[in-house]
């Protein structure tokens, strides 16, 4: 029998055989690692371990924070700060970007994360996550500044999700494809239980939130019409839809089986480029999907290629089974004459 491979492992043979994961960086996917695995025990716990509900606040995007969104974000800084490979951090939970404290040695990496993703599906016991994503300081001995982290998504040099689900899954991209790691909770490891992972590029199943349809712009009105018609309609086959509303579970259901995931600009609020945020959510779930094999863009342009203004910006999310999102993109292409 073959011998599991835990992330441990997995990461110093990647950097012992190709050298592309400097030292530092190895261990920040580690330190992250373990993070992840002591909010997978507080998500456990539960009730029982006083984490449920809010924690009577709100975030800069006044959104109502949970006790799990602050917990998680402490236990993400506390595990990172001290351990010499990071300069800098930032959360959709912090205003500002968080230094490294003068007390502690510095390294050359940004980690940006949402430390707890789908907040809305705490209470309820449904999946949630944390999502990350790492970008080198490019002017190191100096202050660390927002203008550091607004780099586009294709300059990531690490990116992750961990799903805490009926299990707790890790998928992480260092830029040569996606690997899947299982928690083993008897062992405390993440164990390796996929690799070189690939989205099915054909499906027929699609995630939006369909309460917002009124508000659509028409290509994305168009794309979810020629689905529900079927095999009467012009797509010649049924389709299916699910909508966890934790991203993560989303997007983890789509790397395991395709489907497309949207959560477009609609005119809800038209001056709002969309709900979800670019540098910690769209960059990273971004590059996961296409380094499986998908593609990912805003409608018109390359979510990976948007230029970011600022910390929390938010962007149009069209990601998944490559054919559909270029089909998506083809319409809101077509409807701008390009
Ligand atoms: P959060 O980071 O505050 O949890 O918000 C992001 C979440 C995504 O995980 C999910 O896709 C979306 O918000 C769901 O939004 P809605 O409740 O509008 O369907
Ligand atoms: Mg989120």
């Amino acid at each position: 029998m073959t011998q599991p491979v835990s992330l441990t492992r997995y990461l110093v043979e990647k950097q012992r055989a190709q050298g592309h994961i400097p030292g530092q960086l190895r261990l920040l996917i580690e330190v992250v690692a373990r993070a992840c695995k002591t909010i997978s025990h507080s998500v456990n716990k539960g009730a029982l371990g006083g984490v449920l509900g809010s924690a009577g606040s709100e975030n800069v995007q006044g959104e109502v924070q949970k006790k799990l969104d602050l917990i998680a974000n402490e236990v993400l800084i506390d595990a990172n700060e001290w351990g010499g490979h990071l300069a800098a951090m930032a959360s959709e939970e912090m205003d500002t970007i968080h230094a490294v404290p003068n007390r502690y040695p510095k390294g050359e990496y940004l980690l940006l994360f949402d430390p707890l993703d789908g907040s809305s599906n705490i209470d309820v016991n449904v999946s949630i996550g944390t999502i990350f994503s790492v970008l080198r300081m490019h002017d190191e001995g100096r202050a660390v500044r927002e203008a550091d982290f607004l780099q586009p998504g294709r300059c990531q040099v690490a990116a992750g999700y961990c799903v805490y689900g009926p299990q707790t899954t890790l998928v992480l991209t260092v830029g040569d494809g996606v690997a899947m790691f299982t928690l083993d909770r008897e062992q405390g490891s993440f164990v390796l239980t996929g690799d070189g992972v690939r989205i099915p590029q054909e499906t027929q199943e699609f995630a939006i939130n369909m309460s917002n349809m009124r508000h659509w712009d028409a290509p994305v009105r168009r794309y979810i019409d020629e689905c529900l018609q079927g095999k009467q309609g012009p797509r010649g086959k049924d389709f299916n839809m699910r909508w966890v509303a934790s991203m993560v579970a989303d997007v983890h259901r789509i790397i395991t089986r395709g489907g497309i995931f949207m959560y477009p600009w609609d005119k809800r609020d038209p001056a709002k480029p969309g709900k979800l945020r670019l540098l910690y959510e769209a960059n990273p779930m971004s590059w996961i999907i296409e380094q499986a094999g998908g593609s990912a863009t805003t409608g018109r342009q390359r979510i990976l290629d948007v230029p970011p203004q600022n910390l929390h910006e938010r962007v149009s999310v069209i990601l998944g089974s490559k054919n559909e999102v270029e089909r998506v993109t083809r319409y809101h292409l077509e409807q701008a004459g390009q």
